[in-house]
């Protein structure tokens, strides 16, 4: 459904509460019990995350935007003036918005599961750069990532249908996804380059392999504010699923399994405790952990393969001086 009549925001599968309660549900009852790391994002844990990105021992935001800022010139001798950009999981949308003035896009498409955080923050950016055409699109790509048809027919009424498209997704986003889910999604975000004209490719912010002593103080801050972000996922599914989780009762544990490569977020049950929802009930042992995020470190030889396995060209990438993070350019 189309929410305006110039069809600038299109909001797809909200309408699925019963979709998303079976997602809900069905994680809640495995073992061990898992809910998905997108559940983090209503209109709170978007705003929990963007103070994340301010803190001193989170350092992915700060240092993807120093590469942006220092290698944004290089970058955009790869990406063609004019092009589609498409933005995945834009949030604030902060970082395109950034690099509109070195990547000067024909236009921009912003998707993001927070569908009234994205509405708001768009709404904002039309009015600073009223020349670019926008479209926000609120969905869930982490199942499946196409543009579906009132994108496409926003792009033709916009005469962009033959117009490179970029995809953009800063961040290490990616990292949430297992390698084997992570070549999936590349695969679908190349198809959706090359449905457009020659030039596209994806822009890929991607977190490296480090010490864990840098690693964990970055999921694990002593303000405490990515344990709220975490535990405020509990809040969320009260409110789509109506179980009646305690925050409170619930740790926020955070650590780097090096057999995997992936930091892992957990909550872990304080007590035995029994939580309740319409139609169904689980019972927590005292210290039983939901675990409710993975976020993969790569190695840039290991991406750049994973790039190319999902059909991209040969990647170029830019880092900061420490190596910490990444972002690559792979043509499509
Ligand atoms: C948005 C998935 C990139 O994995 O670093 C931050 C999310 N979780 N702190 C990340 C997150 C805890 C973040 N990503």
């Amino acid at each position: 459904p189309l929410d305006t009549p110039t069809a600038h925001f299109v909001q797809i599968h909200r309408e699925d509460l019963a979709a998303v309660q079976a997602e809900l549900t069905a994680g809640l009852k495995q073992t061990p019990p898992r809910v998905a790391p997108k559940f983090f994002y209503d209109a709170l844990g978007s705003r929990l995350f963007d103070a994340i990105t301010e803190l001193a021992e989170y350092y992915p935001t700060r240092t993807e935007a120093a590469i942006f800022r220092e290698h944004g010139a290089a970058m955009a001798q790869q990406v063609p003036t004019g092009a589609v950009l498409v933005d995945l999981g834009a949030g604030s949308c902060a970082k395109a918005a950034g690099l509109f003035p070195v990547l000067r896009p024909g236009a921009y498409v912003a998707v993001d599961i927070s569908v009234d955080y994205l509405r708001e923050t768009m709404s904002e950016l039309r009015q600073r750069h009223r020349a670019i055409p926008m479209l926000g699109l609120g969905m869930d790509f982490s199942a499946e990532l196409a543009l579906p048809p009132a994108a496409t027919d926003w792009l033709a009424r916009h005469d962009l249908s033959t117009a490179p498209v970029c995809v953009f997704y800063p961040g290490s986003s990616i990292g949430n996804f297992a390698p084997a889910e992570a070549l999936t999604l590349l695969r679908q975000a190349h198809a959706v380059c090359a449905a457009g004209g020659p030039g596209g490719g994806i822009l890929i912010g991607v977190d490296r392999v480090k010490d864990k002593a840098i690693l964990e103080p970055a999921y694990d801050d002593p303000l405490g504010v990515t344990a709220a972000f975490n535990r405020n996922l509990l809040l969320h599914t009260n409110a789509l699923l109506g179980t009646d989780f305690a925050p409170a009762r619930w740790q926020h544990v955070a650590f780097f399994n090096e057999a995997v490569s992936r930091i892992e977020m957990h909550l872990q049950s304080d007590g035995a405790q029994t939580v309740r929802w319409p139609g169904g009930e689980r019972h927590f042992a005292d210290g039983e952990r939901v675990h409710t995020e993975n976020s993969y470190k790569w190695q840039p030889a290991d991406f750049d393969a994973l790039l190319r396995e999902a059909g991209f060209g040969p990647s170029t990438h830019w880092s900061d001086t420490r190596g910490w993070f990444s972002v690559f350019f792979a043509p499509a």
